[in-house]
């Protein structure tokens, strides 16, 4: 039996890496399109890659860029993917509003070229987007497939527009394309401007007596925090559905930043108010304050649900980074692989 072909934008990122290790564990052949960088990009997904003159490898990378459409073309033809994951995304709430015609470029229209080149050649795939729960932006909580989109930021309106392609592009022409609708998922591989991220980040090296201080924006926005492992699993899963729809993945649980500061700094036995200060200018011009999902749809249909709460959420990744400060690695940390006789491969 051939291997299923998978190609995903955004591979190099956190939910690319989990991504790319869950469909080679399936049994996936899996292409990802990475940028080229003056420096190494990959450290998310090194433990991944093989030599491709090995035999048996099964994860490609190529270089490309969601801003070149005819090097999308040329890719999509050549490898026929089955399933596209499009995760490539400049995917910061705050950076978007200082770059918001980059963001609307990459974000949102990176989208179209995909699809548009799907179309073109005519090839049969599926197709994810991943949309987020930022295009709710201002909408009441919880918030769920029928609910309005307010989005808030650069970001959150070139989702909502990528959103809205992936729709059209299923009723058009009735490709088979479904929106994620992910509220935050975290974890020990998430960028470390992220605020849970720089949170426990910061909680080792404070621990470590490296840092004295924290400095941070708005305390008081709420968040619904997932697992990011399980949310690339409901990804694929929404792929596999009989029909092509739209879900949303959430714990349904709201928290504060001041309540993820807490448990994370109590964890390592530290008080936080003695170690964060306010720094202006990680507000935003317009915040999102409150977002918890309701993910009822993707429980009853695609059998999906998050295990990972909190306090367990928090745990991980403050112990990551306590590791990762102990063993002297930079700011990434990646497990080793996980499927059966991948170990030969590994560089
Ligand atoms: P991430 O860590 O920021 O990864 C983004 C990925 O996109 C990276 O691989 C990045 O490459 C790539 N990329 C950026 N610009 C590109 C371009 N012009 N062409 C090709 N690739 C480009 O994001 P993530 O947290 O894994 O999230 C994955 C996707 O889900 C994103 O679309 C994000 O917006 C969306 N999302 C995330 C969450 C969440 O809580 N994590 C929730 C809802 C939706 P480099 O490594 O070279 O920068
Ligand atoms: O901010 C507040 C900030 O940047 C969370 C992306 O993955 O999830 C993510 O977007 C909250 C906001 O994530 C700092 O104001 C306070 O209210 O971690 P964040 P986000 O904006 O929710 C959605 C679903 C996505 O789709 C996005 O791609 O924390 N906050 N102080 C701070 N945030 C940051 N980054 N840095 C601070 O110092």
């Amino acid at each position: 039996m051939t291997a299923r072909r998978a190609l995903i934008t955004g591979i190099t990122g956190q939910d690319g890496s989990y991504l790319a290790e869950l469909l080679l564990g399936k049994g996936y052949e899996v292409h990802g399109i990475i940028r080229r960088s003056s420096t190494f990009n990959t450290s998310r997904i090194d433990h991944l890659y093989a030599d491709p003159h090995l035999p048996d490898v099964r994860l490609f990378l190529h270089h490309g860029d969601l801003l070149e459409v005819t090097r999308i073309m040329v890719l999509l033809n050549k490898i026929q993917p089955e399933e596209v994951y499009n995760l490539a995304a400049q995917s910061h709430v705050r950076l978007s509003f200082d770059e918001p015609e980059y963001t609307a470029e990459v974000t949102g229209l990176g989208t179209l070229r995909l699809l548009e080149a799907i179309r073109q050649i005519g090839l049969e795939c599926r197709f994810y987007q991943a949309s987020s729960s930022e295009m709710f932006g201002s909408s009441p909580y919880p918030q769920d497939e029928r609910s309005p989109l307010n989005p808030r930021s650069p970001y959150g309106t070139s989702k909502a527009y990528s959103y809205w392609v992936a729709r059209n592009y299923r009723e058009a022409y009735q490709l088979f394309t479904v929106n994620g609708i992910l509220f935050n998922h975290e974890s020990p591989r998430r960028g470390p401007t992220f605020v849970t991220r720089k949170i426990t980040r910061a909680v080792a090296r404070i621990k470590a007596g490296l840092d004295k201080f924290l400095y941070l924006g708005n305390l008081d926005a709420v968040r619904d925090w997932g697992y990011a492992p399980e949310y690339v699993e409901g990804m694929w899963r929404m792929l596999r559905a009989d029909e092509p729809d739209d879900y949303v993945l959430a714990t349904g649980t709201g928290s504060s930043v001041r309540d993820f500061l807490a448990l994370a700094f109590e964890y390592a036995g530290l008080d936080w108010e003695r170690h964060v200060r306010f720094d202006e200018s990680y507000l935003r011009p317009a915040e999102v304050d409150s977002i918890i999902g309701d993910a009822s749809k993707a429980r009853s249909e695609l059998g999906w649900e998050p295990k990972v709460a909190l306090d367990e959420l928090v745990r991980i990744m403050v112990d990551a980074d306590i590791r990762l400060l102990e063993v002297g690695r930079g700011s990434e940390w990646v497990d080793r692989p996980r499927w059966p006789g991948n170990e030969g491969h590994v560089r």
